[in-house]
């Protein structure tokens, strides 16, 4: 009993409450303990519709092939978290904001996570109240119209009824349901959202927050998620906090930071994330929480070692849990190699490294069926 108490005195109530959801199922909780223990063995590399598209050695676009990935082409392996969007989702669409059908982007959720890997899940709604207008709208004052009024709260909750919906459609072999990260209103700190700093006061995005993740948890009950936080560039510790909802509401701290003007800014790049990742292992560290760099990249990757000489530093000995480059669009918007491309033989040296994790270094360690 002592003991215990000692042991409670030393770890903190925060720790205790780390993963939030004390209702997730069994694959979530393990899945969160996982990427705790292992961060010891690297870093887990992952890519955004790494399995819905990507790019030949021509430049020209492969769409739906089942079973392939840029990443998997280049090294033998797939990407160890695999991110998908669900905007659109919201407008009954079919496919989301970037041309994905939704039934693909199931697809590839329960293959990925039958292989053993992680899945990841970004959100660029249009504007609730108007979906005529884009998730790049601004200045409707979109939350503070939810939050007091409660025709548009209902009707908003008719969207998260969508998300929902698709949550819980998400099943493994044997009926239980597959966990997600699952990454909402992200990049707060900036303001090219409708949930944008400009647009809400620090207090409005908390309460928009927790009244997204009580609605999912409580009302309809989903309990395979893992919320993660993410801002993008923030200046120190308190600008990082500033909207923070609570450790109850959040299960890894998370940023989005991507590098532009290489080859001038490549110091810069590097100290300011470093700078940033430090902030929030310190901040994951005394919570009890898992940290991540959400989303980074260098579009079109013009520099041939951009992954041991940029993206090394920053995250070996970081405790990162994982890292994630955007989607590879187009031949003049892309995030990682493809074959032929500047980079690619470099990526492989990563790899080669052990600083990062793929899918096969993730899926032999069992992660949601032991811990
Ligand atoms: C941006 C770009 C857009 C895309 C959006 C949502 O960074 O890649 O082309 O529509 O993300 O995925």
């Amino acid at each position: 009993m002592f003991k215990r108490i000692v042991l409670l005195l030393l770890i903190g109530p925060t720790a205790l409450m780390a993963q939030i959801d004390r209702k997730a199922t069994r694959e979530t909780k393990n899945l969160y303990n996982s990427l705790k223990q292992l961060r010891q063995k690297g870093v887990l590399f992952g890519q955004q519709d790494a399995l819905a598209y990507g790019l030949n050695k021509d430049g020209s676009r492969w769409v739906g092939d089942p079973g392939r990935s840029d990443i998997k082409t280049l090294t033998g392996e797939h990407p160890a978290v695999v991110g998908h969007d669900l905007g659109h989702l919201e407008l009954d669409s079919l496919v989301n904001l970037d041309g994905v059908p939704f039934e693909k982007i199931r697809q590839s959720i329960v293959e990925t996570y039958r292989r053993g890997g992680v899945n990841t899940i970004s959100w660029h709604p249009n504007n609730p109240l108007d979906f005529t207008k884009t998730t790049w709208d601004k200045g409707d004052s979109t939350i503070h119209r939810i939050l007091t009024d409660r025709t548009n709260r209902k009707s908003y909750e008719k969207t998260l009824d969508r998300l929902a919906d698709f949550f819980r459609s998400l099943k493994g072999p044997e009926g239980e349901y597959i966990p997600v990260i699952f990454r909402p209103y992200h990049e707060h700190t900036g303001n090219w959202f409708w949930w944008g700093a400009g647009q809400v006061t620090p207090e409005e995005y908390k309460a928009f927050w927790r009244f997204t993740v009580d609605y999912l948890r409580k009302k309809r009950k989903v309990h395979n998620l893992l919320y993660a936080y993410s801002t993008d560039y923030f200046g120190d510790e308190a600008h990082y906090l500033e909207r923070y909802p609570g450790d109850q509401y959040v299960d890894i701290l998370g940023f989005d930071y991507y590098h532009r003007n290489a080859p001038q800014s490549n110091t810069t790049f590097i100290e300011t994330t470093r700078r940033m990742v430090g902030t929030i292992r310190e901040l994951g560290q005394q919570r009890g929480k898992v940290w991540a760099l959400t989303e980074t990249g260098l579009d079109q990757l013009p520099e041939p070692t951009w992954w041991t000489s940029i993206i090394q530093p920053i995250v070996q000995d970081s405790g990162l849990s994982y890292l994630l480059v955007w989607r590879n669009g187009r031949a003049d918007h892309f995030f990682g190699p493809y074959p032929g491309q500047a980079s690619a033989e470099d990526l492989r040296k990563l790899v080669g490294s052990g600083t990062i994790l793929l899918e096969q270094g993730v899926a032999r360690e069992n992660i949601y069926s032991k811990r």
